[in-house]
Order: C-alpha cells, then sequence, then structure tokens
C-alpha cells in the first residue's frame, strides 16, 4: 500500500485501484456467474424505506456461495482472497492475517432497479466490530469491503454511493442524506470499469444509487476483518465447510476465526 492511497484512505474511508483484474479474469467470473444465473435472486423486499429519490421498478438480484462452486467456477473467486494487487492494500489497512468475514456476494441491477438508503458512519457504527480509529501510526478498521467491479458504473449509471470522511463522524447521519433526498452533492457516485476495486470502511456511510444504465450492474462484494475481529459467526460457526479444506494453503488461511498472533 503506498503512502497516497494510506492518506486518501484515512481521509476518505474508501479507495480505488484501478485495473486490478486482468480482462481475462473478469470474464471468467461473469461466465461462472451466469452458470449458476439460474440462483440469481430477486429479493422480495425493498431496500429504500419511504425514499422517493431511491425508489426504482425492481429490487436488487443478489447471488452468493462462490467459494463453493465446483472448479473451475469456484477459482477465480477463491483467488480473489489473495489476489496480489489487492492484498497488499488489505495488510496495509487492516494488518497481515485478515480474514474473510462474509460474502463473496455478487449485487446486480437492472435498469430501473431501486436503490438502497445510506448507512454507517463514525457515530451509527459504535461497535468494536465496525469502528474506526488511527492509533500508533496505524490505520485501524473493523469490517472492511473489497467491491470488484465485474461490469462498469459510470456516471450517472448510479451504484455504489458514499460520503466521504463520514467515517470519522461524529454526528448521526440526518435522515434526508440517508434517503438522498437532501444535499445530494455531498454523496459521491463512485465511479469505476469492469476490473477495478472500490475499499472501503464499512463504518463510512455508503449506500446504493438506483441503476440506471442500460447493461446489468454487477458488483462482488467481499468483506474482511481484520485478524483478531468478526463481524458476522463466518464459516465456522456454520460448520466449517468441506470445501475450505480443498482451498490453497493461502486462500485457506483467510478462511480462520479470528484469533491473535
Ligand atoms: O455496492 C452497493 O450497492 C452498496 C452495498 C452496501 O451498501 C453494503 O454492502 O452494505
Amino acid at each position: 500500500m503506498t503512502d497516497n492511497e494510506r492518506y486518501l484512505f484515512d481521509l476518505n474511508g474508501f479507495l480505488v485501484l484501478r485495473q486490478v483484474l486482468s480482462a481475462e479474469e473478469v470474464a471468467a467470473m461473469n461466465a461462472a456467474i451466469d452458470h449458476h444465473g439460474a440462483d440469481l435472486e430477486e429479493r422480495e423486499g425493498s431496500l429504500v424505506g419511504d425514499s422517493k429519490a431511491l425508489a426504482g421498478t425492481s429490487h436488487r438480484k443478489d447471488l452468493g456461495g462462490m467459494l463453493g462452486w465446483d472448479r473451475p467456477w469456484c477459482e477465480p473467486f477463491r483467488h480473489l482472497l489473495i489476489h496480489p494487487a489487492v492484498k497488499p492494500t488489505l495488510d496495509g489497512i487492516l494488518g497481515t492475517g485478515y480474514r474473510l468475514d462474509h460474502g463473496p456476494g455478487l449485487i446486480a441491477m437492472d435498469k430501473g432497479c431501486e436503490g438502497g438508503t445510506l448507512h454507517g458512519g463514525g457515530y451509527e457504527r459504535a461497535d468494536m466490530s465496525e469502528v474506526y480509529f488511527f492509533k500508533a501510526g496505524r490505520i485501524h478498521t473493523g469490517l472492511t469491503v473489497v467491491e470488484y467491479l465485474l461490469a462498469d458504473e459510470g456516471p450517472g449509471d448510479g451504484g455504489v454511493a458514499v460520503l466521504p470522511g463520514s467515517h470519522k463522524a461524529n454526528l448521526p447521519c440526518p435522515r434526508d442524506l440517508i434517503q438522498w433526498e437532501q444535499h445530494q452533492e455531498h454523496v459521491v457516485e463512485v465511479n469505476g470499469k469492469a476490473g477495478d476495486a472500490i475499499i472501503f470502511t464499512e463504518t463510512l456511510t455508503h449506500g446504493t444509487l438506483p441503476w440506471t444504465a442500460d447493461h446489468e450492474r454487477r458488483a462482488l462484494l467481499y468483506k474482511f476483518s481484520p485478524a483478531c475481529m468478526a463481524y458476522s459467526p463466518g464459516a465456522h460457526d456454520i460448520g466449517y465447510p468441506e470445501y475450505i479444506e480443498d482451498m490453497s494453503d493461502e486462500e485457506r488461511a483467510v478462511m480462520e476465526a479470528p484469533h491473535f498472533r
């Protein structure tokens, strides 16, 4: 992780790493998702509450379970646990020995799909599993998201949006902002190309803007925690799935239960 990246992550609460995935890697993941397309499910419930600004004509679609798919489909998703273009940044933000807390999960949205209300923020996320602070020369963050774009998210398309700096907020985010109905100019729609990775602390206020592009949105989210910490029960609580034994040593290390060494 470079000094510039560390400064910007601490300042804003998020970073965009450009073109960390090759066109071949993106194509392999999209082919694997297409192969499992029957499992892509539209959510029953809305994610926008009573926000008119975030409303849409459909709900987002979700898909998970990639790490347990048969070979070769699971392979590119397992590799993202330790991808050499992203691992140094995760080591820098979360510390070495970072662990997969939950995911990966795909968010897919068709044109007209609703967004999702903003959530997070230094005030709302007061629990240790989602803290953000800087101590002894180091960033300390709880749950942290790596969002790999498998389709472009261009200006005005919608998709992931953040309130920069809000991971250090001392006051609750006002309801009008959460609903994207006032002060929209402070909410940044994060744009990128397929192959980019957006990394943000879950403590940052973030959410989803309605999808307006003709093509399907595809964003793949991995949620990591520092080695010593958990947000969700994780793989270990559901009986340490057999597929973890089939991973490489380096991949399996990211699946470990919370620990301190
Ligand atoms: O990428 C997005 O649409 C945001 C997802 C989100 O809000 C979350 O994972 O908590």
